[in-house]
């Protein structure tokens, strides 16, 4: 079907100049920003309404980890000036309220197509346009597609036998029904404890009769210490948002506070006791940034590792619960940390059981309830908090060809491959904002599409100024691109951690450490010297029977990388966590 409407393409105009997959975060925003360049736009989203991942993730207890005043578009100042965050940590429905402000404000809905699911998206040589079908039966050229697809977007649920038996309500965290869902009276059972289940746990805890978790990993959790902002403190506030987002600009995550420079291993035990009870009682991930080497040493590592564990034994009343609840195995801080309300303090309830699924692992799901080795837990409802087919899963879904008719599959087969996180070898005019290979999911991601979606309109632009059609990745650059982003990976405790990162979560999932950990400040530098070498790495072009790359707008490959930052990345205290 792809095919066959690619090879319509023709010689005519594209219907539009982009298409626009998603209308979360990086939709929104890459719709206004392509608008305000003159383009014509149009956005599918298979949602009913704006908001991607905070459409879906409708959960008791969802909420952004990132405080709000960090999580929240730089880029119109009016925008951050007139919209007052009520929270430290923003909750869904607040977030949701905050995206369909600003689609309202910028009136970006007259050109999103809801309900609408893109199923594929095919490259035709001859015009250099994009042919972009839906599940409903549109078909729109384009001359850029640009994936605003997010990360976490396709939930996983697993296969356990017997799970169409079950006679009770089941649901998934990143597929919450609109509507909520009334637990009261219930005997509940939540399997997974990664970041969503660890927000839900206490909240379902609290509104159902009995809850069992099924853990199979424990992960590291750090409390929020959330808080209301008050108003006259966020108005003293704004006057220096400006400085505020700079600083988040050049910072290895993204975020307004950074890491500290000293090392674990060489502050005296009592100082680094102090520094960890200072950042555990601030809340929230600020944890991480404690001491440079965290993340690229296993003993600096184990400090902190010890410190958590401490809290943990002093918070949870049974010591066997909280035996099982410490995690072991890996490092802290190498699957994503978890930041929460009440999640330790739960398992105080005398309503709430934990079974760990790795002594005694899932057999069944049955028409009662849940089998485990070791028994059957009765349950009236289960919540998989199971996860996502992490940062390819969206991608992947839609029949994406490239030249030659070549399938994203195909040439993804062993794992992704991009340059710069954004682009991809033979997809010309294929943009994926946050993209694996770029800073994504290890850091503020809003912040990363800001800089992504800039990049890339700034990229069409000058397609535009120098009467050019497409720009295309070479492979060269993208190999480059890929040793690097592994490189500097391999120099972190990240890869030990069988995570999402590592789509270690997915049976079969090749396993390739997905998001880019050099930080996003020396990221974003170079992207900037990319786009202002004229765009190093790229094949830039006319679309017509010939072709081929222009040569003179078109630099031959220089490195991208000079050895001298190649050196300075390298030294990859840069993984922020
Ligand atoms: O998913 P996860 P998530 N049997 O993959 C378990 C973002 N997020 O939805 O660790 C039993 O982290 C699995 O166990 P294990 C954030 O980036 C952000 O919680 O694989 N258990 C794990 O415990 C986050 O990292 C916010 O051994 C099974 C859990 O399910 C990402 O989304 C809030 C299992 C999955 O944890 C994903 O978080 C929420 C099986 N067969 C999420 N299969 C913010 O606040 C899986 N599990 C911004």
């Amino acid at each position: 079907m792809g095919h066959d409407a690619a090879n319509q393409a023709g010689d005519s105009p594209p219907d539009v100049d982009a298409v626009v997959v998603g209308a979360g975060f990086a939709g929104l925003y890459a719709l206004h920003r392509l608008r305000g360049l003159g383009l014509s736009v149009r956005v599918f989203e298979r949602g009913e309404d704006v908001g991607g991942t905070w459409y879906w993730n409708r959960y008791p207890g969802a909420r952004c980890d990132v405080e709000s005043l960090d999580y929240s578009f730089s880029f119109s100042d009016e925008l951050q000036q007139e919209w007052s965050w009520s929270e430290r940590y923003a909750t869904q429905p607040e977030i949701l309220r905050y995206l369909n402000h600003v689609a309202d404000r910028f009136g970006l809905r007259s050109d999103i197509t809801f309900g609408t699911r893109v199923v594929s998206a095919v490259y035709h040589e001859p015009s250099a346009q994009w042919v972009i079908e839906t599940d409903r039966g549109h078909r729109v050229t384009a001359r850029h597609a640009i994936m605003a697809v997010g990360n976490l977007s396709v939930g996983r649920v697993p296969d356990f036998p017997g799970l169409d038996l079950f006679l009770g309500q089941t649901y998934h965290t990143g597929d919450w029904p609109t509507d909520g869902v009334d637990f009261t009276g219930l005997r509940v059972g939540v399997i997974g404890t990664g970041s969503s289940g660890i927000q839900a746990i206490p909240m379902i805890a609290r509104q159902a009769a009995h809850l069992t978790v099924f853990q199979r990993t424990p992960h590291y959790t750090i409390p929020a210490q959330h808080h209301r902002l008050d108003p006259d403190w966020l108005a003293a506030f704004k006057q220096h948002y400006a400085d505020y987002r700079r600083r988040m600009r050049v910072s290895r995550g993204g975020l307004s506070r950074d890491y500290s420079e000293r090392r674990a291993l060489e502050t005296p035990p009592p100082q680094r006791h102090n520094t960890y009870e200072a950042r555990w009682n601030f809340g929230g991930a600020e944890i991480l940034g404690s001491f440079a080497d965290l993340l690229t040493d296993e003993r600096a590592n184990s400090t902190v590792a010890e410190f958590v564990a401490g809290k943990i034994r002093e918070i949870v009343h049974d010591p066997e619960v909280a035996g099982r609840l410490i995690p072991h195995g890996y490092p802290f801080g190498a699957k994503r940390l978890c930041v929460d309300t009440d999640y330790y303090e739960t398992y105080n309830r005398a309503n709430v059981a934990l079974v760990d699924v790795t002594a005694t692992p899932i057999e069944a799901v049955t028409p009662a309830g849940i089998r485990t080795s070791a028994g059957e837990h009765e349950l009236d409802a289960i919540v998989f908090a199971t996860g996502f087919d992490a940062m390819t899963g969206a991608l992947l879904a839609m029949d994406v060809r490239g030249r030659g008719g070549l399938p994203l599959t195909q040439a993804w087969e062993a794992g992704p491959q991009t340059y710069l996180g954004v682009c991809v070898a033979g997809f010309p005019n294929l943009f994926i904002i946050t993209g694996p290979g770029s800073p994504s999911v290890l850091s503020n991601v809003v912040l990363s599409i800001e800089q992504h979606v800039e990049w890339v309109s700034d990229l069409i632009e000058y397609l535009r100024k120098h009467d050019l059609d497409w720009a295309e990745a070479r492979r060269e650059a993208q190999h480059e691109w890929v040793a690097h982003v592994n490189d500097v990976a391999s120099r972190t405790l990240f890869p030990v951690g069988n995570s999402w990162y590592l789509g270690a979560n997915v049976p079969g999932k090749p396993r390739v450490f997905m998001p880019y950990i050099g930080g996003v400040g020396r990221y974003r530098a170079i992207c900037d010297r990319v786009a202002a070498g004229g765009y190093t790495g790229f094949d830039l072009g006319h679309a017509g029977p010939e072709e081929a790359p222009v040569p003179d707008a078109a630099p031959v490959l220089q490195p991208v990388l000079h050895a001298t930052d190649a050196a300075a990345l390298a030294d990859a205290e840069g993984a922020w966590g």
